[in-house]
């Protein structure tokens, strides 16, 4: 994803967040829903059809289809037992095509989006999180250099601190999804990928669940960020990102290390902008980073109306709806965490969830208090599921 390009794909926000993890290849790859695909909701296919077969591919073609998978693996060099362990099980989901092509957009305000994945209960659940799970959090920070309320600000948004995976058998959702053929080509990467996973050894074909669209475990990594990215954080010579949370932390955390994170930095702030700001120089471009003392002087302030540290760091004005909408001073931090999705939306999310777990958030929704939680989070909000084709 070039970062010049966000400026067109910001105000298109999937309602639950696309997220879309950067692949090594510069591709942006999917990250899905931290969902189980409310497959309920997904209009039924035409009976004794299955969507494939709408869209004039017949099903009946999968086996063969799977056969072809099962030959470029065995020429990729994946071993004959992890093929026999994994094409074993694998089989047509067609709930998997439904889910793809039931894939809501909206455009929606930030206001909107933070009321929906930010709710106060959420941010209390992140507080109790952060503290019962500090030791490991600190390890992995202390190891990669990220602050752990941002670890736990993507573990809460990416599968609701693990309670909320999804199901899927991932070769088959990906072999699926292969098939479909809408991106193939993308998809027999990630189905390749999930192969050397368990050719590795740091996975069983067993644990490999995930979402509809192939995001794995707590942290919702596509197979190809798990082989980029995940980490052994309990040193077992296992990366378990389904149900060990050190893995999990330590795999996150490596995410943005890699990615370039500053351990010393946050992720920014929300601002006022003076009146007449000109917009065109807000935007996440190489060419509209200035030093925060540069914004300072423009007289860009504090929400209050405090004026801003007048600092060297590096910084952007970004103003997710317009210029009317909210402002955000935003750091390097800001920009990787955009690596990992590529909505401006989720980055903002995660810095407040990160911001909320230390007890400094600012309102999450413009102009007043968050709203109140009527009800214990028994049911936690679903997030809805996000298009993995146009983050
Ligand atoms: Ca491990």
């Amino acid at each position: 994803m070039k970062l010049s390009a966000l400026a067109v794909l910001t105000p298109l926000i999937i309602l639950s967040g696309c997220a879309a993890q950067k692949a090594t290849s510069g591709q942006t790859t999917p990250q899905t829903a931290a969902t189980t695909q409310p497959s309920a909701a997904a209009p039924a296919a035409t009976p004794g059809k299955t969507s494939l077969a709408e869209q004039g591919r017949d099903p009946a073609e999968f086996p063969a289809y799977v056969e072809k998978l099962k030959a470029q693996a065995l020429a990729q060099g994946i071993s004959q037992q992890t093929i026999d362990s994994t094409f074993a099980n694998i089989h047509f989901v067609d709930r998997v095509i439904n889910s793809d092509r039931n894939q809501l957009e909206k455009k929606i305000t930030l206001d909107d989006y933070l009321t929906r994945v930010l709710p106060e209960w959420k941010i209390k659940q992140g507080q109790t999180q952060y503290q019962s799970n500090l030791p490991a959090l600190q390890q992995a920070s202390d190891r990669y250099g990220v602050q752990p309320q941002y670890i736990v600000a993507l573990w809460a948004m990416e599968s609701s601190f693990g309670k909320i995976q999804g199901k899927e058998d991932v070769f088959s959702a990906l072999a699926t999804l292969a098939f479909e053929g809408r991106r193939e080509a993308f998809f027999t990467k990630e189905f390749m990928a999930a192969l050397k996973i368990v050719d590795s050894g740091h996975a069983t074909s067993d644990m490999m669940k995930g979402s509809w669209a192939g995001a794995m475990g707590q942290s919702q990594f596509m197979p190809t960020s798990y082989l980029n990215y995940g980490a052994d954080g309990n040193g077992d010579g296992k990366i378990d990102i389904w149900k060990n949370t050190d893995d999990v932390f330590a795999s996150t955390a490596n995410y943005l290390s890699k990615e370039g994170w500053k351990r010393d930095q946050g992720w920014g702030q929300e601002v006022k902008l003076p009146a007449g700001f000109d917009g065109s120089l807000a935007g996440l471009k190489n060419n509209q980073m200035h030093p925060a003392s540069y914004w300072q002087q423009m007289g860009i302030t504090q929400v209050d109306g405090s004026p801003l540290a007048s600092t060297a760091t590096r910084a952007w004005i970004i103003t997710p709806d317009d210029t009317q909408g909210r402002a955000f001073l935003v750091y390097d931090n800001f920009r990787t965490i955009m690596h990992w999705n590529r909505s401006t939306y989720f980055a903002l999310s995660i810095g407040m969830m990160a911001d909320g777990i230390m007890g400094s958030q600012a309102p999450v929704v413009s102009g007043e208090a968050a709203p109140a939680t009527t009800s214990a989070p028994s049911a936690p909000l679903a997030p809805a599921p996000r298009n993995p084709f146009s983050g």
